[in-house]
């Protein structure tokens, strides 16, 4: 018999004191605060490009990870962030990675068709967290850069609420993480849309943001994959953050592309790191 069905109905739980809750919950979180203080990489964004890459690096765990999600649900576009239809259409031949998350899913002649957006980012979320070199901070966001001699050296953080609260308070104390990589997978929407490459322009780091071009899906995705690299020492852009950075068509509802630039910035990153 299994262990859950031994497990009576109306079962008692064993007694706790609440200050162990926090005790718990805080001194693990404040720990991993400290710990990922200074890593080798940090992704801006848990939207399915930044997620793509956050599993590529689940792969080498001698590379340390922290992961930024303004957000307190990670998924961004994919699902939480964007999906009232959610069946998600992934083109090949991006049914690959699926296959490595080992997703099921419908296969048509050039595409697959997944029955809810929700495996994808349930299953690689779940990868990722469960992983000993990526940690996720949801919640938090990165409301700037910290930039030495023209190169990204890390990221300014903040609880995401008190960075959408500025104009009404002066700027609490943010916390930094300082990382050798930053891979900004910051996306094209919402408050926080491309907020990696647009701080560069306002930095002068870069010339201009052109913002993302209309909707073509067979040049959209290609291009983003094309494009995804390094954009000033220290920074790599991946997602829809390319297609605002380089003014290539938008590609809708269809996610490969987030998948497999999510996975080039970090192989990308990889290489970087290993010389
Ligand atoms: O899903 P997104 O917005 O971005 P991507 O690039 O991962 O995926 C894009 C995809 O969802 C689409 O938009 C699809 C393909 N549609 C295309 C089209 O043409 O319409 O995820 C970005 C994530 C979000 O969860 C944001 O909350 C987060 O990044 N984020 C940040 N988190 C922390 N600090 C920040 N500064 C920040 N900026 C964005």
């Amino acid at each position: 018999m299994s262990a859950l069905a031994q497990l009576p109905l109306d079962a008692t739980f064993a007694p706790i004191k609440e200050a162990d809750v926090s005790r718990e919950m805080t001194t693990r979180y404040m720990q991993d605060m400290l710990d990922f203080a200074e890593v080798d990489v940090v992704i801006v964004g848990a939207g399915p490009a930044g997620l793509s890459a956050a599993y590529e690096f689940t792969k080498h765990p001698e590379i340390k990870v922290a992961l930024i999600e303004a957000s307190v649900a990670p998924g961004g576009g994919a699902w939480v962030g964007g999906q009232l239809f959610t069946p998600m259409v992934v083109r090949k031949p991006a049914h690959l990675f699926l296959d490595d998350l080992n997703i099921q899913y419908d296969e048509k002649e050039n595409y697959v068709v997944l029955k809810h957006a929700g495996l994808f980012t349930s299953t690689i979320l779940a990868k990722v967290i469960a992983s000993s070199n990526v940690k996720l901070f949801n919640a938090t966001s990165v409301e700037d850069l910290i930039i030495r001699n023209g190169t990204v050296a890390g990221v300014v953080t903040n609880w995401a609420l008190v960075t959408k609260a500025h104009g009404t308070q002066s700027c609490m104390d943010p916390q930094v993480i300082e990382s050798k990589i930053t891979i900004s997978s910051c996306g094209h929407d919402g408050p926080f849309g491309a907020t990696g490459v647009k701080r560069l322009a306002e930095l002068g780091l870069i010339k201009s943001v052109p913002g993302l071009g209309a909707l073509d899906m067979n040049a959209a995705e290609d291009a983003v994959v094309a494009k995804t690299q390094e954009i000033i020492p220290g920074m790599i852009v991946t997602g829809m953050e390319v297609a605002e950075a380089y003014g290539t068509a938008r590609m809708g509802p269809t996610f490969g592309a987030m998948l497999l630039s999510g996975r080039k910035a970090a192989i990308l990153a990889v290489q970087q790191l290993k010389g």
